[in-house]
């Protein structure tokens, strides 16, 4: 059913999308689908093929013989295997990407004369690229890590990149400390232990050598690092660039992207289970909303300041430690991030999209950031390794606009360029490059003046008041996460050197936080003291509370309805009616993946019902929720299967919606039934948990309850 409901959403998807966008309308001319039923198979070079399983060889009936090198097919067979494999990216290797649109809703002409920020009649084509930083690319999806937010406008001036992550700031400040940062959250040298996370010795060194990145780890600690989808979080460009307009005035200006669905995360033992459970947890979930026509969507925002007030602040704009209070620089919300359509192939598409910091069009500008600056180097450079220099002609990343210059030659050139001349000006081509006005680049002319020297300025040389900012903002739940995050992370630090003086670090930031710390994983609570006094201040938007949802919806939410044989068919088709309306994706789980039978149902004529998956293959992390109809026999089933009652107690765990009938309201308490925990008469949970089981259970309330379960999770 939910495979039904997926393909014709994807039909109605892929005709209304690929229409108008440029891209898709690009990428298709260098696309052949395999899946016509006349095509013969042929080698490279075109020959068609007669066998392609046995290599040719001197044989007979009774022998088989040597295989002979003159067999081309077969060696070209083999010869294109044994070079599949690529470089994966030095950091962020582990991603998925989709399609989609950018269009915007306010014009930003006053501070820019991009026209992809000023043009409001234009639809954009985009591709976004997500991903982990640290893992290898087959690892898991819902490790403590940062997000990347990587996109790429293919605008009428050029591409324009936005190389972002779900986090505002970063964990150093020059980009020559980049490899230094990697090298100590990347697995340890000697051993390649661990795979994928930030939990061992050389990460927490790092942090604790690092002043600068204090602000970074409590921004990794806490539940933005375990989104629980990838359009369930935040995108920033991190850095600071500039906005140039028509009359040649500049601002600085920071890049957001806020999620419609809201800012939403796992829970830990969640995100700990899943990665072991469904390590694609995070592609599956992007892929199926958008297969089934819930196309992800984000606000996109700026952030700008006048060039004249640069110093006006007591940090310096240009760190990208430091994020930009909304208090005192508002986010204007401009435009909209629509992803609309899944890659036809992986490798073609996501894993060669290649992203360039240094891509910029007229009208938008870069800063003396020197993270930035850093990056606007790495990144090209990283592509020529990766894919080579002509990674650009590469379809993915192939601009829409025309591209025209004397740049030649090189491994796996695809251009043909006509002409006897291969450098400008020349005897047929003297017309100068564009001018501004013709829609030429031009660089801003800044006054500089300084000292050479390798130096930061003054205001980069404080660390610590965004990061007790960030801390004092969070909501209690939020407060506890990062503690228990900061506790598991140091306990997997053996040497005592590392935990003990991170400790003296936190406790810069709040001293009971550092003792509640110190207390868990080792170190000496009673010496430490609030070594630096606290100025108490909180900011907006830095809590996940501060990003609800604009329309709440159910939409693409993962419910399983459990069910043996005996079940009430009505309570079971009623509510599997309503959830697909509201647009979830009811999956049933039983015992079994064989036929399960109704109460009343007579087994040999009745229909049965096919269940998605059986107990033991699936668990309750990999769902939104779960509701269990009625039915005396199907209940007095489950209660002797210890799986349907973990899957009860594990759900409830992990603050969800429960939902049950009839004989299902004896079977939930019972399971989740905890010392000190209250039901009210009717069998809902009153007390203390903050989770919603719904005995009256009507199809509105149980969306409801799916809804507010899912707020309640990411604050208790
Ligand atoms: Fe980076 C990849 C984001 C600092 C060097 N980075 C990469 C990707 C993202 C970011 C999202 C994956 C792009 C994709 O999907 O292909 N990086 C960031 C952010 C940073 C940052 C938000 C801080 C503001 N990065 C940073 C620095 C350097 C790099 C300071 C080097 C000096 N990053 C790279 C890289 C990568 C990369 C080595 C690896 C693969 C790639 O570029 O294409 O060049």
């Amino acid at each position: 059913m939910a495979s039904q409901l997926l393909a014709s959403a994807k039909e109605k998807a892929t005709e209304m999308t690929s229409a108008k966008n440029q891209k898709i309308a690009d990428l298709a001319i260098a696309t052949k689908d395999v899946h016509h039923e006349s095509w013969r198979i042929t080698s490279d070079w075109g020959t068609k093929q007669s066998n392609t399983d046995d290599w040719l060889r001197v044989a007979s009936d009774d022998h088989t013989g040597p295989g002979l090198l003159e067999d081309g097919f077969a060696r070209e067979k083999i010869h294109r295997f044994d070079h599949e494999r690529i470089p994966e990216r030095v950091v962020h290797a582990r991603g998925t990407g989709a399609h989609g649109k950018f269009t915007l809703f306010e014009s930003a002409a006053d501070v820019t004369s991009a026209g992809v920020l000023t043009d409001t009649s234009r639809e954009t084509p985009v591709f976004l690229r997500f991903s982990t930083v640290l893992g290898s690319r087959g690892s898991a999806d819902t490790v403590r890590d940062v997000r990347g937010f990587a996109v790429k406008f293919y605008t009428e001036e050029g591409n324009w990149d936005i190389v972002g992550n779900n986090i505002p700031v970063f964990f150093i400040q020059d980009a020559m400390k980049f490899p230094d940062v990697i090298h100590a959250a990347k697995p340890e040298p000697h051993n390649e232990v661990p795979q994928a996370q930030s939990a061992h010795n050389n990460f927490w060194d790092f942090q604790y050598l690092h002043p600068e990145a204090t602000h970074m780890f409590f921004w990794t600690m806490s539940d933005r690092a375990i989104p629980r989808s990838y359009r369930m979080m935040q995108g920033f460009g991190v850095n600071t660039y500039t906005l140039i307009n028509d009359k040649n005035d500049r601002h600085f200006v920071k890049f957001i992207f806020t999620p419609e669905l809201g800012v939403h995360s796992l829970v830990w033992d969640e995100a700990l289970k899943i990665a072991g459970q469904d390590p694609d947890f995070h592609r599956k979930d992007l892929w199926t909303a958008i297969e089934s026509g819930a196309y992800p969507k984000w606000k996109f925002g700026i952030q700008v300041i006048p060039e004249a007030k640069e110093h006006d602040f007591d940090f310096d704009i240009l760190d990208a430690t430091k994020v930009w209070p909304e208090e005192l620089v508002p986010i204007r919300y401009i435009g909209q991030l629509e992803l609309n359509r899944n890659v036809d192939e992986f490798f073609t598409q996501t894993e060669q999209s290649a992203f360039c910091t240094s891509h910029i069009v007229p009208g938008i500008g870069f800063s003396d950031d020197p993270l930035l600056q850093g990056r606007n180097f790495s990144y090209q450079d990283t592509q020529i390794s990766r894919l080579g220099v002509n990674w650009e002609e590469l379809p993915i990343n192939k601009p829409v606009c025309p591209v025209m210059n004397h740049n030649r030659d090189g491994a796996m050139r695809h251009t043909i360029t006509k002409g006897t001349v291969n450098y400008w000006p020349n005897r047929f081509h003297s017309v100068p490059p564009a001018t501004e006005k013709e829609g030429g680049y031009v660089d801003y002319a800044a006054k500089m003046a300084g000292i050479k020297s390798r130096m930061r300025s003054t205001k980069f040389k404080e660390h610590k008041n965004q990061a007790e900012l960030f801390y004092n903002s969070m909501s209690e739940p939020e407060k506890s996460h990062i503690m228990n995050a900061l506790a598991f992370e140091l306990d997997h630090c053996d040497d005592p050197v590392v935990y003990e003086r991170m400790t003296t670090r936190i406790a810069e930031i709040d001293v009971d936080l550092a003792k509640s710390v110190a207390e868990m994983v080792g170190g000496d609570p009673t010496k430490l003291e609030q070594s630096r006094p606290k100025h108490n201040k909180k900011a907006k938007g830095l809590s996940q509370m501060d990003y609800a949802p604009e329309k709440p919806t159910i939409a693409t939410r993962m419910v399983a309805i459990m069910i043996a044989d005996g079940y009430d068919a009505v309570a079971y088709n009623g509510i599997k009616a309503a959830l697909t309306a509201a647009g979830a994706l009811p999956f049933t789980i039983s015992p079994r993946r064989n036929k399960i039978f109704a109460a009343g149902e007579d087994k040999s004529t009745g229909k049965g019902v096919v269940a998605d998956h059986h107990l033991e293959g699936m668990r309750s992390t990999l769902f939104d929720s779960v509701f269990v109809p009625g039915g005396a026999d199907s209940i007095a089933t489950l209660r002797k299967n210890g799986r349907a009652i973990h899957w009860i107690r594990e759900s409830f765990g992990h603050l969800k919606a429960i939902g049950a009938t009839g004989e299902a309201v004896q079977f939930v308490r019972d399971a989740v039934d905890l010392p000190g925990m209250t039901f009210s008469t009717d069998g809902d949970v009153v007390d203390s948990y903050g989770v919603v089981t719904a005995s009256q259970v009507s199809p509105n309330s149980f969306k409801e309850a799916i809804q507010m379960a899912k707020g309640a999770k990411d604050f208790v």
